[in-house]
């Protein structure tokens, strides 16, 4: 009997407990003495939740307590009340006496406490590496966690381009929105972040054509208003370059290759002062030929062909592709004749390493599109410096 009354008294001690630590997380009450002519203490923070309670003992002179901004209705108009305002939502809420404006001030900060919230970071930004041209779209992938209690809702995520790659390193900044001298490049919509889970966003944003040339620190600010707002931005982990306007310069005489298709490839010649592309390109037949198939010199399969275009100061040239068949190796009988209507091709060079290709051959039935990069990057400061004069001069 004895130990089984022991035992129910632990349990009501320890449901006594519980009760009254949850409810004491949520709920507290804060007093603050109205008095003549004062409110002590006249700055207070709190949590979302608790509740404030002014007391104006009896026997001192009239006072009020009155939102500064309508949050709450006023108080009586009294030299005694106790008043009493359940802050719900987080803020800075300014207050003061009505009769004694001069000296009756105060501020309830109101933080965001314990009730149900939602804790948003962006825990993972990557924009790659670039460099970017103007008006190129980039792919900017972002991961927000919600670490909080409730989902959410609506947020949004703002793009931007803090200039840099000389003080400002990427992975150094810290901010709670964006830097003045940063360049809001595109914004995202988030719908909702679900409680205790994550959203992964893709955002394709076109680089706008208006930023200077340079070197940028890319990154993404979150406009969420939780209790840690430490950490709603993030920046890539890389500095890249936009670019800027392009224009085609003999800097690009190289040769250039297509990733998906080894061995094969394109020499560039450009004559800057007649403004023409001449280019070749040196690839293989478009299907297999039969095994008994034999050429006297190179492999059977061999083909090329070449093309040539007048462009204007830009980044885009159209071609037309030249056939030439008939000849003999090192001779020139039988002359060889040229086919200059084969097909068409227009190169878009989005920067001094990367071109895009749209090719048509109308008589064959074959199309498409593939994107160059250089095969040795050494020309790539040579096309930069002569870009960087055309950028200047246009
Ligand atoms: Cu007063």
């Amino acid at each position: 009997m004895r130990f089984r009354l022991r035992r129910d008294v632990a349990r009501l001690v320890c449901t006594a407990f519980l009760f009254l630590s949850s409810h004491a997380a949520w709920a507290a009450i804060h007093e603050v003495t109205v008095g003549d002519n004062f409110f002590s203490p006249s700055e207070l923070t709190i949590e979302v939740g608790d509740t404030v309670r002014w007391i104006n003992a009896t026997g001192g002179a009239i006072h009020n307590v009155t939102s500064s901004d309508d949050a709450w209705v006023p108080s009586a108009t009294a030299s005694s009340f106790t008043f009493e305002v359940v802050f719900n939502d987080p803020g800075s809420f300014g207050y003061l006496c009505t009769i004694h404006p001069g000296s009756m001030q105060g501020t309830i900060t109101v933080e965001g406490g314990n009730m149900s919230a939602a804790e948003l970071a962006v825990t993972a930004f990557s924009a790659g590496n670039g460099p970017f041209s103007a008006g190129q779209e980039v792919t900017f992938n972002t991961t927000i966690q919600n670490t909080g209690d409730a989902d959410s809702g609506a947020t949004s995520l703002d793009f931007f381009a803090q200039p840099g790659g000389g003080s400002v390193q990427a992975g150094e900044i810290s901010l709670q929105s964006i830097p003045g001298d940063a360049v809001l490049i595109g914004t995202k919509n988030i719908a909702n972040v679900p409680q205790g889970g994550s959203v992964n966003d893709q955002s394709t944003i076109a680089i706008p054509a208006s930023i200077p040339p340079g070197n940028y620190v890319i990154g993404v600010t979150l406009n969420f208003s939780d209790t840690n707002s430490g950490n709603n931005e993030l920046t890539d982990a890389d500095i890249v370059q936009f670019v800027g306007e392009f224009f085609i310069n003999s800097g690009l005489n190289d040769a250039w290759v297509n990733a998906d298709a080894a061995f094969q490839g394109l020499f560039f010649t450009v004559f800057p002062d007649i403004g023409l592309l001449f280019l070749s390109w040196f690839t293989f037949d478009s299907v297999l030929p039969a095994g008994e198939d034999t050429a006297t010199f190179g492999a059977h399969d061999h083909r090329w062909v070449t093309a040539s275009g007048l462009f204007s100061p830009g980044n885009t040239v159209d071609l037309n592709i030249e056939l030439t068949t008939g000849g003999i190796f090192n001779a020139s009988d039988p002359l060889a004749t040229q086919d200059t209507n084969y097909g068409t091709m227009t190169i878009v060079f989005n920067h001094c390493n990367e071109a895009i290709v749209t090719y048509d051959f109308p008589g064959l039935g074959i199309s498409g599109q593939m994107t160059l990069t250089r095969a040795a990057p050494d020309n790539i400061p040579v096309c930069e410096a002569l870009n960087a004069e055309m950028q200047g001069g246009s």
